[in-house]
């Protein structure tokens, strides 16, 4: 069944009231069918379509949402094998483009992220000044205080590693699950390239910058209660700073040489350069006339300290470019990536 166009659409933030025949809901689902029901429950009004989608739960959360659940909204699409959060995300992605859905929601099963929060993840994108938003539980001070010290440093060292990798230096919190995204920026995205475990949430935005999409992030609060956490943060951190470093290539081989070059393109690898020759240089006329017990020229010196004063000005310049780079038009408002009706 597709959804009706519906001209209220185009007025900002006006979501509230009847379903708005666009916004979809996408719930990945596994080991959730403690909390599923209530997360369902929770959605509102201005929802249309919920995609339950199994993937391959070992308590057929699916199942279960078709046996307890009468939400008319509600469609359970199962996996055959399991593909992980992203996978689960991707494949209710499909199935909500599809059906010709505007906006696309996206809230885990397992009651950590409120429904009712789901209007201001939207209300960016419908106002034309979002293609993607997530969620950031790093603004209300109170709330960190709540958040397990490990998560919360964990987070701090992958916020950090994000905004490098992904050239979103605006964000933070970027493993955050709960985000929302305008169907014509999803239908871009290369979805068999995204990683479908715990780096999705950290991928999608590298994959989104490269589209030049826009993304902002949303306030909310963590909601911890009993459910099991599945996070084994020693094993993640490893996982994701190989896939951090791997993705910052692509980035800047896609963004300062494959498709715009600019003297950014220029500075970064003259000042690495230059860094490594002075400090190269440097390190072996110290350890040379630590060794001869002769004190090194001050010609010496300056052929080692020069490169690297010169190399960190040039990174510093490719720093604050790459920064003032972030993208600010939604892709979704330029023609080429808009739907044709
Ligand atoms: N763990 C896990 N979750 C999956 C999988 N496939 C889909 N999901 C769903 O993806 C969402 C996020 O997974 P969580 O395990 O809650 O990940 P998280 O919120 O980062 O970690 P926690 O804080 O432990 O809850 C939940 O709705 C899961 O049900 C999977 O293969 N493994
Ligand atoms: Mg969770």
């Amino acid at each position: 069944m597709n959804y009706p166009m519906n001209p209220i659409l185009d007025t900002p933030g006006a979501i509230a009231g009847p379903a708005t025949a666009a916004i979809a809901v996408v719930i990945p689902s596994y080991r959730v069918t403690r909390h599923i029901l209530g997360v369902i429950a929770g959605i509102g009004p201005e929802v249309a379509r919920i995609y339950v989608v199994d993937d391959k739960c070992p308590d057929a959360s699916g199942a279960f949402v078709r046996a307890n659940c009468s939400d008319p909204r509600v469609t359970v699409l199962e996996h055959a094998e399991n593909q992980g959060v992203g996978g689960a995300v991707m494949t209710g992605y499909r199935a909500a483009i599809d059906d010709g859905a505007r906006v696309i929601v996206k809230i885990d099963g397992d009651g950590q992220m409120d429904a009712a929060l789901l209007p201001d993840f939207v209300a960016p994108i419908l106002a034309g000044e979002a293609d993607y938003t997530k969620g950031n539980r790093f603004f209300d001070l109170e709330q960190i205080r709540q958040m397990p010290a490990m998560r919360l440093f964990g987070n701090a060292v992958l916020s950090l590693m994000t905004k490098v990798s992904s050239g979103y230096w605006n964000l933070f919190d970027p493993t955050n699950g709960y985000t929302a995204i305008h169907a014509d920026a999803a239908r871009h995205l290369p979805f068999d390239k995204i990683s479908r475990r715990y780096f999705f949430e950290t991928d999608m935005l590298f994959r989104l910058n490269t589209l030049g999409a826009v993304v902002a992030d949303v306030p909310m609060d963590a909601k911890y209660g009993d459910e099991v956490s599945n996070l084994k943060i020693s094993k993640v951190v490893t996982e994701f700073a190989l896939k951090h470093v791997r993705n910052l290539g692509k980035r800047l081989f896609y963004n300062y040489y494959l498709r715009n070059m600019s003297l950014a393109s220029l500075e970064l690898p003259l000042g690495l350069g230059l860094l490594g020759f002075g400090t190269v240089y440097g390190l072996a006329r110290w350890i040379g006339s630590a060794e001869s017990d002769v004190a090194t020229p001050a010609g010496s010196v300056m052929l080692a300290a020069l490169p690297v004063i010169m190399g960190v000005q040039l990174i510093l310049a490719f720093l604050a470019y790459d920064i003032a780079s972030v993208p600010t038009r939604p892709l979704h408002k330029k023609t080429l990536f808009r739907r044709v009706p």
